[in-house]
C-alpha cells in the first residue's frame, strides 16, 4: 500500500519534471545573446576551467594548498539539512581537516556519523563578502571562473565543499549564479519563480525539506510545482537565474565554486547583504507594509478578514496588470 502511494507520488511529481537544457562550449557572446535572455537554467559543458579539474581531484593536494585555515561549516547528523527543525550546527574546522573528513568519511567512526558543508564566507561574515580570489589565494591560479557577465557586476565567489550525500534545502538567491562543479557529481532540482506558491516558503527557503517524498497532507500544492532537474559532473557549469529555487544534493564528496552576479541596478540590492539572498530593499519595505495591512484587518471576524484579504490580493494583482488607478 505504502509503496503504491510512493509510486503514485513519484508519477505525479515526474509529470512536472523537465530536463535542464545543455549547451556545449558556449562563448560569452552566445551566453549573453542566446542563453541569458531565456531566464531559464542552463547546463554549460566543455568550458575551459583550468587545471583545478585535475589537481583538486586529489584531496591531499587541495588540503595542503590551503592548509589549516579555520573555516566555519555546517555539521549535521543527517545528510538532509533541515532549516525548519535546525538539524545542524555550526563548527569551525581547519580547512585541511574538513577536506579529509568529507573525502574519506570512513576514516574515523565518529566522522562517519556526521556530514559537513562549507559555504565559504568572508573573514567577518556580517560585513565581508566571500571572495574566492582573496580568501583562497593559493587556489586561484588553478581555476578559471567563467566571465559571462561584465566584471563590475560580480558580487561574490564562493567555495563550497560537501560530504557525500549532503542535501541543501530549496532556496532562491536574488542574483544570477554560475555554479562551477569541480570535484564529484551533484543532483540539482530547480523550480521556476512561478512555483513560489507551491513551495510553502519561509523567507527565501522552502519548508518542504523532503522534495522527493513530500508530505502532501501538509503540502498539498507541492505536487503542482513545475521542476527542472540535472546532474552535474566535474567540469559542468550550471547557470541558475536570479529567483530560481534550487535544491542541491552532492552525490559524492564535492567541491564547487559559484559566482553571484548583479543583473539589476545597484539600488535594487541591499547594501548589507553579504550572501546574495536578501530581497531588494523596496521589497522588504513592501512586505513590512503587507504585515501592517494584515494587522489592520486583525480584529475583523474571520469571514470578513478572509474576504478583505482576498480583496487586497485582487487589488495587488490588478495593479500588476494596470487595471486599477
Ligand atoms: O552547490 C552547492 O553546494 C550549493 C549551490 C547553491 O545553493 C548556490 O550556489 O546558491
Amino acid at each position: 500500500m505504502y509503496s503504491d502511494l510512493c509510486a503514485l507520488l513519484e508519477m505525479i511529481i515526474m509529470s512536472h519534471v523537465s530536463e535542464v537544457a545543455e549547451f556545449q562550449s558556449c562563448s560569452c557572446d552566445t551566453f549573453q545573446a542566446a542563453i541569458y535572455p531565456l531566464n531559464q537554467p542552463a547546463l554549460l559543458k566543455g568550458l575551459d576551467l583550468g587545471p583545478a579539474l585535475k589537481l583538486w581531484r586529489s584531496p591531499d593536494y587541495l588540503a595542503s594548498r590551503v592548509g589549516p585555515k579555520p573555516v566555519k561549516i555546517h555539521v549535521s547528523q543527517s545528510p538532509k539539512m533541515d532549516f525548519v527543525s535546525k538539524n545542524f550546527l555550526y563548527r569551525t574546522l581547519p580547512f585541511d581537516e574538513l577536506v579529509h573528513r568529507c573525502s574519506d568519511p570512513g576514516q574515523k567512526k565518529e566522522y562517519f556519523d556526521e556530514v559537513y558543508y562549507l559555504r565559504a564566507v568572508g573573514d567577518n561574515p556580517r560585513k565581508d563578502i566571500a571572495n574566492f580570489t582573496t580568501d583562497y589565494p593559493s587556489l586561484v591560479s588553478d581555476l578559471i571562473l567563467p566571465q559571462f557577465f561584465p566584471e563590475d557586476k560580480l558580487f561574490s565567489s564562493v567555495l563550497r565543499v560537501a560530504s557525500p550525500g549532503l542535501q541543501l534545502w530549496t532556496h532562491y538567491d536574488v542574483m544570477d549564479n554560475l555554479l562551477v562543479q569541480i570535484v564529484g557529481r551533484k543532483r540539482v532540482v530547480l523550480f521556476p519563480p512561478s512555483a513560489l506558491e507551491d513551495l510553502y516558503l519561509k523567507g527565501d527557503k522552502s519548508t518542504v525539506v523532503d522534495i522527493d517524498t513530500p508530505d502532501l497532507e501538509h503540502f498539498p500544492r507541492f505536487s503542482n510545482a513545475e521542476r527542472f532537474e540535472c546532474e552535474m559532473s566535474p567540469g559542468d557549469v550550471l547557470f541558475i537565474p536570479a529567483l530560481w529555487f534550487h535544491n542541491v544534493t552532492s552525490l559524492g564528496y564535492s567541491v564547487a565554486v559559484n559566482s553571484f552576479w548583479r543583473g539589476l541596478d545597484d539600488k535594487f540590492y541591499d547594501s548589507k547583504d553579504t550572501y546574495g539572498n536578501k530581497d531588494p530593499p523596496q521589497v522588504q519595505r513592501a512586505l513590512q507594509m503587507v504585515d501592517k495591512a494584515m494587522g489592520l484587518l486583525a480584529d475583523l471576524p474571520d469571514s470578513f478578514r478572509e474576504f478583505y484579504c482576498q480583496r487586497l490580493i485582487t487589488r495587488a494583482k490588478d495593479k500588476m496588470t494596470n487595471n486599477v488607478d
